[in-house]
């Protein structure tokens, strides 16, 4: 038997790591379904202070509107020199989501983190991803990773999203996390981590 776990994210390029990571974990009998596979919900506030917190809101909302299992990643980029914001602030920091289109809304978040952290030379930085699967059994499980790195001055790099091209990963020196591959991403990242540790927790719905 398939079982259906539907992955909630709006964000199309954050969305596309969590199936590429699921499918490498090779859960058979697993059937990933997005967002756009299933009946339009509203998006749940996201009031937690906490990216476990707000995890367990986008999977739970999942859950209640489409009775499936569903996982769910709060994640963004928690800077040492700024008590650890914009942390899960991240996606909003230069304003309220739908004040710009995607791309232009990560240009101007990582525009602003640039300028508020120009003459700061303490530029230690850890990308960070709650992952929680919620069942409709009401069973929750959540997993945390971090990459560790630091703010670059000015960004490089085409690959990935939102604070990519800032982010200079400590385990790929001279390549920021927007200059790796997809695989080379999703094998050393956050979301990388977080969600393979939710793994076995998804292989067991089949049971
Ligand atoms: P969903 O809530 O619909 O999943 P979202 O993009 O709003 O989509 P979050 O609320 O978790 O997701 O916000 C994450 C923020 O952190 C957002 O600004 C991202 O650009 C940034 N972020 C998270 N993971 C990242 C990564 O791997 N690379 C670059 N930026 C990342």
């Amino acid at each position: 038997m398939t079982v259906r776990v539907l992955v909630a994210s709006n964000n199309a390029k954050k969305l596309k790591e969590l199936q590429q990571v699921l499918d490498d974990c090779g859960i058979d009998g697993v059937e990933l379904v997005a967002l756009g596979d299933v009946e339009p919900y509203p998006e749940p506030k996201e009031d937690g202070l906490t990216f476990e917190a707000n995890a367990l809101i986008k999977a739970r909302a999942g859950v209640a509107a489409t009775g499936l299992p569903c996982v769910a990643d709060d994640s963004g980029l928690a800077i040492a020199a700024l008590n650890g914001m914009p942390g899960v602030l991240s996606a909003r920091w230069s304003g309220h989501a739908g004040q710009h289109g995607a791309e232009d809304t990560d240009t101007a978040n990582n525009n602003l983190l640039l300028a508020q952290m120009a003459d700061i030379a303490q530029r230690d930085a850890a990308f960070v991803s709650c992952c929680a699967l919620v069942t409709p059994q009401g069973e929750e499980f959540t997993a945390e990773g971090r990459w560790e790195g630091s703010l670059l001055e000015a960004p490089k790099g085409e690959h990935g999203f939102g604070y990519d091209p800032i982010f200079q990963p400590a385990d790929t020196p001279g390549r920021s996390s927007a200059q790796l591959t997809p695989e080379e991403k999703n094998a050393r990242s956050h979301r990388g981590t977080a969600l393979r540790a939710l793994a076995p927790h998804i292989a067991a719905l089949r049971s």
